[in-house]
């Protein structure tokens, strides 16, 4: 990305050509909208949620400056997002810098308008939180439709905002305040993000994350959305808390062990906590700087070595190993919970993913602090100490056991090169990049997924029945298990950290294929927690997939289609009922006045879609919309305008047209409003703070957008609710709507529409007209023809890539559903009632 950095900075030689310079810049922003994945890492829910790690990661490096202790996230009825932090403000003030297109500017503008002005005048200081891009707020400006900022700072309230990264209000002063802090909204552009929404638990999850690593920060994060939740983190015990929590309910052999140092001239902190649990797994989660290095590293490598040197010494001299059982490194780190975490000045990571810490520097550190602390723990608690390596010592004689199960196995020929499973459909081709194994749920669907395959590259494994738990199942019963042996046979690559080999790997690809109900959602997961325990390099390179086949087959006279999910659907329809469709305008007196047609109507429903959209998110804040059309301001200054404030007072709705009214009237009343939360309160007398419903009404900012631009289609606003009237003798007069059938032919028919609400509820219904919709339940419904057509072919399927996140949130889940946890699990059911139902577990 460093080609994109502009070259100024306070270094930058006098002589700089900056009207060269300035070009640079612009491409900059430019750049971003035109490479958003570069920045974002895509322009999907992960590239949303990237904005968010963006914003949060600035507010945590003010923390760990020293200057904040809150931070708060807010996810808006609309899918905008709120940030806000209680450190120093962004500073306000004119920005000095030797290049005159800068100089002078609010400071906050060039943070926020720059790209990468933090990173390259931010001098001394190094940033520690840096998300995995950490591309600089002002990426975030550029792929939002809108952002505001607000920045309390020296008694005053700041506020600027931005359309697309360019300055729409400049900085001005709109109000006092006895506090400093930060605040940033946005919304994400649509005309780059494909879907707008974000998800909480992902979210939460994350800030949860940065609460451990950031320990006596304060993080809460609110979801305003219909029956959102809400969370608040702070963990003053850091990384010791996390692993408490990731043992939580599990057996442990101890309480956790804590290593800390720092070098000499603190710019080096390496942190570790670990606990044993009686469990066969080994659950090591690093970070440097903040970043989950997913692939180990330096760090990771220092404590193994010393986990292991200083067990095995502790171990041998005091004579706890019996007879000829010698531990390894695995058998040392089975059932371990451990958390690394180090932060150092100049990182540098390796992969695709950065998720490797090359710094040579921090082995050493790593692995003499956990020597030190390590030993001095066993020598403290001995009774412990033998604990863990007694566990080791068994975990050594049941590797010794399944090595035996093995040898036998694979005498049989089960593990051998040869033996491929029977049920293995396999492919013709032996090219392991083009070739394709697909993972099916049921024998009924395995038969058509045989026929309708490709047989050059795709292969069919047909799995029967529930996969075995491997979470819970010790590496030797999981071979006796027959489905779990038949995956592995087929792949060839081998289990576990000693055996995988990814050169052996038959098939470029895995794809996971099971029915689109809960026990399919089941199947998956347990495959997923399978490759992910066993084979997760598979999962790192990206080769694991889910199949996604079709939620609907639609018929229409002789024609067959299918449509994958709702969304689709609609869109489905829309084309369809728009297919020799004319929109119909009329006057009062219901003379037709104008027709909409082609490419015109298609603009007008795209437009309607959208605004119906806003519609749900005024409705579901309780508020009718008809009624709030009807608060449209006829004041000079704002005329046509919607209020951007709501406050529920004595149970009756509040609104205001801006902020300033909204304070004054509020204050009136006693209420006061927090500027960190946003939230309104009242004090009452013994001074607790009681809360008073309020909100900022982001959507208004779309909703009077979109109205011009349905005026101009022909559909102003005013129609939205428009009821079809009756003349004085009772009969219906002509509505100033139609939809016109087969428009302009001798079978042209008028389909009446009283207002604009209702509009693409009627295209739908044409276009659903002579239409057969069945709700497909299993794979096993569909033929050989259909399931190739609509899942299996390159050309047409869409396949999800299984990514790190995922895999290991479905760990999680299993952990949860299948763990000794009766408490932990019956919350999650609860949590999660929708989608694990019927779960059998
Ligand atoms: C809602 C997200 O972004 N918080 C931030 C600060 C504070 C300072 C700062 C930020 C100035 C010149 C870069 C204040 N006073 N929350 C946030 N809080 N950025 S971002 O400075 C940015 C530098 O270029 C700040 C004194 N020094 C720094």
């Amino acid at each position: 990305m460093d080609d994109q950095t502009p070259a100024a900075g306070p270094d930058a030689a006098a002589a700089q050509d900056y009207s060269e310079d300035s070009i640079k810049v612009l491409e900059g922003l430019a750049h971003v909208r035109k490479r958003p994945a570069m920045y974002v890492g895509g322009t999907d829910m992960r590239g949303m949620h990237h904005l968010v790690w963006e914003v949060v990661d600035n507010a945590i490096d003010e923390a760990l400056a020293g200057h904040c202790d809150e931070i708060h996230v807010t996810v808006n009825a609309d899918e905008s997002v709120t940030v806000a932090d209680n450190g120093r403000g962004i500073p306000v003030g004119p920005f000095k810098h030797e290049n005159p297109r800068l100089n002078g500017r609010p400071t906050v503008e060039i943070v926020l308008a720059e790209l990468n002005a933090g990173g390259k005048f931010d001098s001394n200081s190094y940033k520690v939180s840096g998300g995995l891009h950490g591309v600089g707020v002002s990426c975030v400006n550029a792929l939002s439709e809108w952002l505001e900022v607000e920045v309390a700072r020296d008694g005053k309230v700041y506020a600027m905002s931005f359309e697309r990264g360019e300055v729409n209000e400049k900085l001005k002063v709109v109000g006092d305040s006895d506090v400093n802090g930060t605040k940033i909204s946005w919304r994400a552009d649509r005309d780059i993000f494909g879907d707008l929404s974000h998800a909480y638990d992902t979210i939460a999850g994350r800030l949860k994350e940065r609460a451990y690593l950031n320990p006596g920060v304060k993080i809460v994060v609110v979801d305003q959305r219909p029956d959102g939740k809400s969370d608040a983190f702070r963990f003053d015990d850091g990384i010791i808390e996390m692993v408490r929590d990731q043992t939580e309910g599990q057996a442990a052999l101890h309480e956790p062990i804590h290593v800390k140092t720092e070098s000499d001239d603190g710019a080096l902190v390496c942190e570790v906590a670990l606990r044993y649990v009686d469990s066969y797994n080994e659950v090591i989660t690093t970070f440097a700087n903040n970043i989950n290095t997913v692939d180990g590293g330096t760090h990771v490598t220092g404590f193994k070595t010393a986990l292991t040197r200083t067990l095995a010494t502790y171990a041998r001299n005091n004579n706890l190993l019996k007879g000829n059982s010698s531990p390894g490194g695995d058998d040392w780190r089975e059932g371990i919970v451990a958390v690394i975490s180090v932060k150092i000045p100049n990182p540098q990571f390796e992969g695709q993913t950065k998720g490797k810490l090359l710094n040579g520097e921090v082995e050493g550190m790593v692995s003499n602090a956990v020597t030190e602390s390590l030993g001095a723990w066993c020598e403290e608690h001995p009774t412990d100490a033998k604990r863990i390596c007694n566990k080791a010592i068994l975990a050594a004689q049941a590797r010794e056991a399944a090595r035996k199960a093995r040898e036998l196995t694979r005498r049989k020929g089960a593990l051998d090169s040869g033996g491929l499973p029977g049920k293995l459909a396999d492919c013709m081709s032996k090219e392991v990049d083009l070739s394709e194994l697909y993972l099916v749920e049921g024998d009924s669907a395995g038969g058509p997924a045989k026929q309708g395959r490709e047989r050059e590259y795709q292969a069919i494994l047909p799995l029967k029945g529930k996969i075995l738990n491997v979470e819970k199942a010790r590496i030797d019963k999981m071979l006796n298990h027959e489905e779990i042996r038949v995956i592995i046979q087929a792949l060839k690559c081998g289990i576990g950290s000693e055996e995988f080999d990814i050169e052996k790997l038959r098939y470029g690809r895995v794809i996971i294929m099971t029915d689109a109900d809960v026990d399919g959602s089941h199947i998956r997961t347990l495959l997923l927690t399978f490759f992910f325990r066993q084979m997760p390099e598979l999962i790192r390179q990206g080769r694991v997939f889910i199949a996604q086949p079709p939620l609907y087959q639609v018929k229409r006279g002789k024609k067959v289609e299918y449509v994958l999910n709702e969304t689709r659907m609609n869109h489905v329809l829309t084309g369809l009922g728009l297919d020799g469709t004319q929109l119909v305008l009329r006057d009062t007196d219901g003379n037709e006045i104008q027709r909409i047609a082609g490419d015109e109507i298609a603009a007008a429903i795209k437009l309607l879609d959208q605004l119906y959209e806003l519609v749900t998110i005024v409705q579901r804040r309780g508020i009718d919309f008809t009624d709030f059309l009807a608060m449209r301001s006829d004041d000079p200054e704002s005329r046509g305008r919607l209020p951007r404030y709501r406050v529920q007072l004595h149970e009756s709705d509040h609104f205001y047209w801006n902020e300033h009214d909204a304070l004054a009237d509020l204050k009136q009343h006693g209420i006061s409003i927090d500027p960190l939360t946003n939230e309104a309160y009242v004090l009452t007398s013994d001074n607790t703070k009681h809360p008073v419903p309020f909100a900022e009404l982001h959507e208004v900012k779309e909703l009077e957008k979109l109205f011009p631009q349905l005026a101009d289609a022909g559909l102003p606003i005013e129609d939205y609710a428009l009821v079809q009237e009756q003349s004085v003798s009772g009969e219906r007069l002509p509505t100033k709507y139609a939809i016109a059938v087969n428009a302009e032919s001798d079978s042209e028919k008028l389909v009446e529409v009283a207002n604009i609400a209702t509009i693409v509820n009627a295209v739908h219904d044409i276009g659903r007209h002579g239409m057969e919709i069945k709700r497909f339940k299993g794979l096993g419904e569909m033929n050989a023809d259909e399931l190739w057509e609509t899942t299996m072919d390159p050309q047409q399927r869409t396949l999800l890539k299984v990514t790190w996140d995922e895999a290991s949130e479905a760990e999680k889940l299993f952990s949860i559903l299948m763990g000794e946890n009766v408490e932990q699990r019956r919350k999650y059911i609860e949590e999660h009632a929708l989608e694990v139902k019927n779960l059998d577990v």
